[in-house]
This record gives C-alpha cells, sequence and structure tokens, in this order.
C-alpha cells in the first residue's frame, strides 16, 4: 500500500515534470501535405518519419514541421523534387483559436449533468460519463451502464448496452468505440451522436436495436484525451498517458491501436516508446486496451459489426491492416462499408474512400480492427471522420454538429445492412 502510494506519487511528479518539459507550444510549427510520386518518394518520408520529435507525420502524408527544422525539412522538398502544399503558416495559432473557442464555450455553456449534451462544443471525459449516467438513469428499461475497467490514470471507461426494452432474447450485437486516439476529438463526439439517437430518438431508429443490442465505449483512450483539454500545446497527443522508463529516459504512452495481441509489433508499429505509433512494451500491456479487448471477447459470438471511430481521411477501412492481403470475405465487408459511403454521400456529398486498410491507407499491425476480425466478428471497420480545423484533428465547433450527423447517416447506413445481411438465427 505504502510502495503503491509512493509509486503513484512519483508517477504523478513525473507526469507534471513531463508536461512542462514536453508539452510544447506550436507557434512557428508548419503544416505540409506531400503527395509522394512513387516508391522513391514514400522512402524518402518514411525515413523523415522516423524523426519523431521534428517531424510529426499526422498520417503518411501530412507533417508539422517544427521551426528549426523547417531549412532542412525546405531543402529536402528541394532536393527530391517532392510536390507539396503549405497547408498551414502557424499551426500554433489556428489549433489554438480553435482550443479557446471551445474552452470559452465550456464556461458559456457548462454542462450540469440530466441533460443531453448538445453539438456546439467537445465535452470533458468526465461529462461524457455524467451524460451516460444520466441515460442509464432516465431510461433504465433499455441502457445498461457498465464500467469496463480503469484507464492507467483511474478513469471509468464506461460501456453503455442499448436495447430495446423487450428483454434480451439472443439479440445479435453492433460493437462500436471512439476516442482510441487522444486528439481526434470528433471521434467521442460521433459516439456520442449516435448513443443519443439510438436512445434519445429512439422512435426514429428503432428498426436498428429490433433484433440487435448496441454497445458503445465512446472514449476508450480517457486519459490521452483528457491530456489533450489541458491546454493547445497538449492538443496533438495521440497515445494513452502510461510512462515508460527506457535508457534513454522517460517517454509518455503506447498508441493504443498498436497494442492489439494480433500480430503485434509487427510492420507499422514502433518499438521507439517516444514514437506516436509505439506498441508498447508487450501485446495489452495498456488497460484501456484491454478494456477494448474484454468488449471484443464478450460479444464475439453474437458480434456482427465492430465499429471504431477515428479521425481523419475521409475513409471506410476494413481488414487487414497487418498485410495487404485481403480476407476471403473482402466482398462483404466492402458491401457494407459501400452501404455506408454511399449513404453519406446522397446525403452530403461527402465521398468516402472504401477499401482495406493496407491498400487504402497503410500498413498497421497490432490494431483492434484487425484483432475484432479475427475474433470473429464478421464486419470489422475503421472509419475516419473527415478532417478539419488546421491539423484536420481540430474541427472548429460549429463544424461538430454537421460532422457528427453525416457520420450517423453512414453509421446507420451500415447497421442496416448488417442487420439485414446477419439477421439472429
Ligand atoms: O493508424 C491508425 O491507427 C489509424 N489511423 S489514424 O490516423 N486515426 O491513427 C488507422 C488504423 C487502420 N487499421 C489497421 N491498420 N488495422
Ligand atoms: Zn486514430
Amino acid at each position: 500500500m505504502h510502495y503503491f502510494r509512493i509509486s503513484v506519487v512519483v508517477v504523478l511528479l513525473a507526469n507534471i515534470l513531463f508536461v512542462s518539459i514536453t508539452a510544447k507550444s506550436y507557434e512557428g510549427y508548419k503544416l505540409y501535405q506531400l503527395t509522394p510520386k512513387g516508391e522513391e518518394d514514400i522512402n524518402i518520408l518514411q525515413n523523415l518519419s522516423k524523426q519523431v520529435e521534428r517531424f510529426d507525420f499526422l498520417n503518411s502524408e501530412t507533417v508539422i514541421v517544427e521551426p528549426n527544422s523547417l531549412k532542412e525539412f525546405e531543402n529536402a522538398l528541394e532536393k527530391y523534387q517532392l510536390e507539396y502544399k503549405l497547408l498551414d503558416e502557424d499551426v500554433g495559432k489556428t489549433l489554438t483559436r480553435n482550443f479557446e473557442v471551445n474552452r470559452l464555450m465550456k464556461t458559456l455553456k457548462p454542462y450540469k449533468g440530466q441533460e443531453r449534451l448538445s453539438t456546439e462544443r467537445y465535452y470533458s471525459h468526465g461529462e461524457i460519463n455524467a451524460y451516460l449516467e444520466y441515460l442509464a438513469q432516465t431510461y433504465p428499461q433499455r441502457v445498461i451502464l457498465k464500467t469496463m475497467g480503469y484507464s492507467f490514470e483511474g478513469r471509468a471507461l464506461k460501456a453503455i448496452t442499448i436495447t430495446n426494452g423487450q428483454g434480451s432474447y439472443d439479440k445479435n450485437v453492433i460493437l462500436v468505440d471512439g476516442g482510441f486516439h487522444a486528439r481526434e476529438w470528433i471521434s467521442p463526439a460521433s459516439a456520442i451522436y449516435a448513443i443519443e439517437q439510438l436512445v434519445e430518438n429512439f422512435e426514429a431508429n428503432k428498426e436498428l436495436l429490433a433484433d440487435y443490442n448496441w454497445v458503445i465505449l465512446p472514449v476508450v483512450n480517457a486519459d490521452g484525451y483528457e491530456y489533450t483539454q489541458v491546454s493547445a500545446d497538449t492538443r496533438m497527443w495521440r497515445k494513452t498517458r502510461k510512462p515508460l522508463f527506457h535508457e534513454g529516459g522517460i517517454c509518455y504512452g503506447t498508441d493504443p491501436n498498436r497494442n492489439f495481441d494480433f500480430h503485434w509489433n509487427e510492420e507499422g508499429a514502433s518499438s521507439d516508446p517516444c514514437s506516436n505509433t509505439f506498441a508498447g512494451p508487450k501485446a495489452f500491456s495498456e488497460p484501456e486496451a484491454m478494456v477494448v479487448r474484454d468488449l471484443i471477447h464478450t460479444n464475439s459470438v453474437k458480434g456482427q459489426m465492430y465499429l471504431t471511430l477515428h479521425s481523419q481521411g475521409k475513409l471506410l477501412l476494413y481488414p487487414w491492416g497487418w498485410t495487404d492481403a485481403l480476407p476471403d470475405t473482402w466482398e462483404d465487408l466492402h458491401e457494407v462499408a459501400a452501404a455506408g459511403a454511399d449513404a453519406i454521400y446522397q446525403a452530403t456529398g461527402t465521398n468516402y474512400t472504401v477499401g482495406s486498410s493496407t491498400t487504402v491507407l497503410y500498413v498497421a499491425a497490432g490494431a483492434s480492427d484487425d484483432y475484432a476480425f479475427n475474433a470473429g466478428f464478421p464486419i470489422a471497420f475503421t472509419m475516419e471522420l473527415p478532417g478539419a480545423g488546421s491539423t484536420g484533428f481540430d474541427p472548429p465547433v460549429e463544424m461538430i454538429d454537421e460532422l457528427v450527423k453525416e457520420t450517423w447517416v453512414g453509421i446507420k447506413a451500415m447497421g442496416l445492412k448488417v442487420i439485414e445481411k446477419y439477421p439472429v438465427v
């Protein structure tokens, strides 16, 4: 007990120290979009992306460059004749503006619980949990709320099971999660909107709950998500928050989407604890990934679709993400994803790309979608919501409403397709 308390104190102190040392102002950082013209360009970008402190690749083609490395970066652009576009002259400025507007909205419109969450601003993990509690109290016939585990810093990770209240004969299950990556704020916002639609707008959506229950965990990486809400300087955090002591010092967090025990730490994952795609010291080292693992296994017999919400890219990705081979059933996966993409296109004109993770995006092993698919979910997707804001991860508050509504159109269409394809037997 005594030892436990000391180690908690040590960790907290280290945390504070780390915030002050490494929380960085993005003032003067520039954002570039690169368009590789072939294998050679891709290799150059991959090499640059290894220098994690200087070149922060948000995805394989978008990079934030820190002020002291700008010269060298521009020289490389010139030398290798790389095709590029400067997307933001000063990332810090845009990031800070969007961050501060949200903070102001929080002050102006505090959430006191016992009511629905608006789409006017982003909410903290505590506020989201309070909303889930409110739903469980208000709709006891249709909602079950369960704490599935705790984050490293002790936050309760609550999953909501939504039913139509007509008892639980052997219904199928759709499992949805959000907030794997801390900075992808539109993901928890979309998960919350889906929850609200299924619970509070039940009449309009009851066909989704006739033979199916929905299980939704809106914020997987609660510690990381809270950390991004501390200040604009920590806004771009991606990983969990558990520290790892190594020869070079201390680095924080694991990429929870590289921490799953399926082709763990293979291609597209890093063994460097300071990297943004660090796979963790071992598979399922992170309590947050363990919670999703348990949800997947609990539901793997009845579970027909696993959907994990990320941003950014307007992509509907299916397995595999660890190899460029396609699963035998890729046509089923493609059909369901296409139903989502088509519905979104009809509704808003937004054009999602559908395909396997590796072929459409990049190879990244140890992710939750591959794990769920391998565990028995016939349908498993990563949905990369549209990017907006300076970095794509910080859509301004005015855009939340349209983005979450659009996302719901896709989720609903995919849900209906799954229900049609996989009826309860
Ligand atoms: O890299 C990721 O974890 C996801 N993209 S993100 O920009 N949101 O970080 C994509 C994961 C796709 N799935 C697999 N590779 N299995
Ligand atoms: Zn993500």
